[in-house]
């Protein structure tokens, strides 16, 4: 758990639990579940990340709230203009949800990375090269990554990297036996922070990351850049990059994606207000809201809102929020990006691209790339 003390508005806290010179408590593993990167990155707006000052704590009663959430909540709610963090979407429902968007016709994303990996494998594997240690984020069960491990050529380690413990270990215990030539060494972390790799019995000859499913694309553009950066420090002097990007295409294709025939995305981002309510004691009037998705193709960036349909209050912990009609709140960012633009955000992190695969229709695309710092 760590402890982040800095000055919030006092508005932003009901005055019975958090004093205007307020704590920030945050536990990540508490409101995550398993899997994909985001359900345990810490994507938390510039005003909390930036300055940490010092201040009394005064904490709040209730052992039951997950304070880091509550916090996020009635933070970002007293916005001028109201948001929601993303990574808030995955408790199991949202998990189940995400999972069910991923098999939608509409969501291209997960089938197109898939195809591209099977059918790119054995190139993928050659270019990260011989006796790596290859680290993946936000591995949930390794499944997928099981044809690229076994591709590799003497892989020395496989570190997966994710904040449910119970998963991953269990996860590795199965990896062990599956590859025993493979040191397979899981760790709990979050790593949108600076980590450290872990030690290994042979020393491999270089590291490799693994970040599949566009999951940087949620970060906003600055936030992306830092974890690149952050990546080719830990991985050091020709350490490599396997990530997956989801291309600009033409924005219906995009849009479709996120606003699907069948409402499940709209489902997976209402679950939201539905666990403020269920987990905070917030009083939505779900149903008074309405899903709502723009792609702005200049930056090539789908937004996403929950806008509400009437004029309405909502109450958290006691503390009131209004809500007028058509007023959005934002609840996440999907970057798409081009090969060249990624790669020169890439490179202001020492990466360069070294290859890269794309579908026949280039919706997706994955890139290695290659920490060049001497
Ligand atoms: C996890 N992430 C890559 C998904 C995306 O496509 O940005 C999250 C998502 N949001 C709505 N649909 C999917």
């Amino acid at each position: 758990m760590d402890l982040i003390t800095t000055n919030l508005p006092a508005e932003a806290f009901p005055s019975s639990t958090i004093s205007a010179k307020a704590v920030i408590i945050t536990n990540h593993s508490h409101s995550i579940r398993q899997g994909s990167f985001l359900r345990q990155a810490s994507i938390y707006p510039h005003y909390l990340t930036d300055a940490f000052l010092s201040y009394p704590i005064q904490q709040p009663e209730s052992k039951s709230i997950n304070h880091a959430f509550l916090k996020d909540v009635l933070v970002g709610l007293s916005q001028p203009k109201k948001e929601l963090n993303c990574k808030y979407f995955y408790d199991e429902r949202g998990s189940d949800l995400f999972d069910q968007i991923c098999q939608l016709d509409e969501y291209y994303l997960t089938r197109t990375e898939q195809m591209i990996m099977d059918r790119h494998v054995d190139e993928m594997a050659y270019q990260i090269g011989t006796g790596a240690m290859l680290v993946e984020f936000g591995s949930g069960s390794s499944i997928k990554t099981r044809t690229l491990i076994e591709a590799l050529d003497s892989l020395v380690a496989y570190v997966p990297v994710d904040i449910s413990e119970d998963h991953l270990l269990k996860t590795a215990d199965d990896l062990r036996q599956r590859y025993p030539d493979v040191e397979v060494l899981p760790m709990v972390a979050d790593f949108t922070r600076e980590f450290q790799l872990p030690k290994t019995v042979r020393t491999p000859s270089h590291a490799a990351v693994y970040f599949p499913g566009s999951t940087i694309g949620n970060f906003p553009a600055d936030q992306a850049a830092q974890m690149l950066s952050m990546i080719a420090r830990v991985l050091g002097p020709q350490g490599g990059l396997l990530i997956g990007i989801d291309l600009q295409k033409e924005p219906s294709i995009i849009k479709a994606a996120y606003d699907d025939s069948r409402n499940i995305t709209a489902e997976f981002n209402l679950n939201l207000l539905h666990r403020i309510n269920r987990q905070l004691g917030g009083n939505f009037n779900v149903d008074q809201f309405r899903h709502h998705v723009e792609y702005d193709s200049n930056i090539g960036r789908v937004e996403i809102y929950l806008v509400s349909t009437h004029d309405q209050t909502a109450t958290i912990q006691g503390q009131e929020f209004h809500f007028g009609i058509g007023e959005a709140v934002f609840t996440e960012h999907s970057h798409k990006y081009t090969i060249e633009g990624f790669s020169q955000m890439a490179a202001a992190a020492e990466f360069s691209l070294h290859k890269h695969w794309t579908d026949p229709e280039r919706q997706f695309a994955v890139l290695h790339l290659v920490n060049e710092r001497c």
